[in-house]
């Protein structure tokens, strides 16, 4: 019998500087879902570590209550791990499911690492170890902080172009000791979006006007930025950076007059975070079909890519799994079949992303009424990620 639940394990990593909103983005996140007339018909968010939801949920309360935002934590990174627990199904549904779980672990990795060195080899070495946890993620978040925006508007490339030549340079130290003489990477990110955080400071940007201004203002620290990348990667074309972008707000933060200090923050007013469980679930899916259809995609490298993306395909297309599963187990031991499947996937992959539309509404309407919430989630997913697109609160590579 297999083994209950069955876990699908997405990482996604957050990259900012200090006071760039990576606290209070992931206490939005989960607080919000944690809220007794928060409503979820499918699933349910739960932190697997119950003192990290707790600290969440309380940093949550204390800006909707208190107007008071969580307090700063330099210099550290944390890992946050959240489950998203589809709600029991009815009769066999549980059994057909590929997956019951879906595991979100979120990097948060502060901005200093890649302003300030290290300042002992201790702290040089813990560094490329936490760095090295990042690498299973596929998808990267960087955030562009508004508020600096705004500091130096008329003058943003100073801002810019400082934060992505101080990232760039965090890399480079790290490419010795993380490729540690075997060659280039396999597993990497590969998507890496530019978020404006604290969106809600520029009501009347959409993204198109954030991903203006940043390719204006510092293009060429983004280009450098990707050379770095490319040099540390195989099949380096697979790499989708300063092709992405996005709008983040965890809240609209009203200020006190002539003072940083907030007078009220609506926590009903957010903008992209609903996105984050798309983005982690259903864009390396995506974007691996995009680039097997421009390039030759070495196995091993869409493997790595969207690792699972098989079963996640089929949930959403609904393929029995059990028979489709055995197909690609079998094949994916048994390596001279594996140029087969290589062959075959992608095509099942494509007929999952291809799904638009009328039709998509129709299938997540149909798998809600039969209570397939599987089915129903993916499907809500890809509903969401189209609406963002059409909304112009996320733009994807074309
Ligand atoms: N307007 C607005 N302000 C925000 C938003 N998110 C955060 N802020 C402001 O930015 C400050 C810093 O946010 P944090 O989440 O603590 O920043 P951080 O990236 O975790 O910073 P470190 O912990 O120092 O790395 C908060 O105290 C808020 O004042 C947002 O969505 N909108
Ligand atoms: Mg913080």
């Amino acid at each position: 019998m297999a083994k209950y639940p069955r876990i699908r394990q997405q990482n996604i990593a957050v990259f900012g500087e200090s006071g760039s909103g990576k606290t209070v983005l992931v206490s939005s996140f989960y607080g919000r879902t944690q809220e007794g007339s928060y409503k979820n018909d499918l699933w349910d968010l739960v932190a697997d570590k119950a003192g990290q939801g707790v600290r969440l949920y309380q940093n949550y309360l204390g800006m909707q209550h208190n107007a008071q935002a969580p307090m700063t934590n330099r210099f550290t990174n944390t890992t946050y791990d959240f489950s998203v627990k589809l709600k029991a199904g009815e009769g066999d549904e549980e059994e057909k499911r590929p997956f019951d779980e879906l595991r979100l672990t979120w990097h948060d990795y502060p901005g200093e690492w890649f302003e300030d060195d290290p300042s002992s080899e201790e702290e040089a070495l813990r560094r490329i170890d936490t760095f090295r946890t990042l690498l299973s993620s596929d998808v990267a978040l960087l955030l562009v902080d508004g508020q600096k925006l705004l500091d130096y508007r008329g003058e943003e490339e100073r801002y810019l172009k400082s934060l992505f030549h101080n990232f760039r340079q965090g890399l480079a130290q790290l490419k010795d000791p993380l490729l540690g003489g075997d060659g280039p990477l396999i597993e990497f990110p590969r998507i890496w979006i530019l978020s404006l955080s604290k969106a809600d400071l520029f009501p009347d940007w959409d993204v198109n006007t954030f991903r203006d201004l940043v390719i204006l203002k510092a293009a060429d620290e983004i280009e450098q930025l990707r050379s770095t990348i490319v040099d540390m990667i195989v099949t380096p074309d697979a790499l989708s950076i300063g092709e992405d972008f996005m709008l983040l707000s965890s809240a609209k933060f009203e200020l006190k007059a002539d003072s940083a200090e907030p007078l009220k923050i609506d926590l009903k007013q957010r903008i992209g975070l609903d996105l984050v469980l798309p983005i982690a679930s259903l864009l390396p899916l995506e974007r691996r079909v995009l680039w097997e259809k421009k390039m030759e995609l070495p196995w091993k490298v869409a493997d790595t890519l969207a690792d699972g993306a098989d079963v996640i395909a089929a949930a959403l297309v609904g393929v029995k799994f059990t028979g489709f599963e055995k197909l690609v187990r079998m094949v994916t031991k048994n390596n001279q079949k594996a140029e087969f499947l290589a062959k075959t996937l992608p095509a099942v992959l494509a007929a999952a992303i291809t799904i638009v539309g009328p039709k998509l509404k129709e299938m997540n309407e149909d798998a809600r009424a039969k209570h397939l919430y599987l089915r129903a989630m993916l499907t809500q997913f890809k509903i969401d990620l189209d609406q963002a697109v059409t909304e112009n609160v996320l733009r994807k590579q074309k």
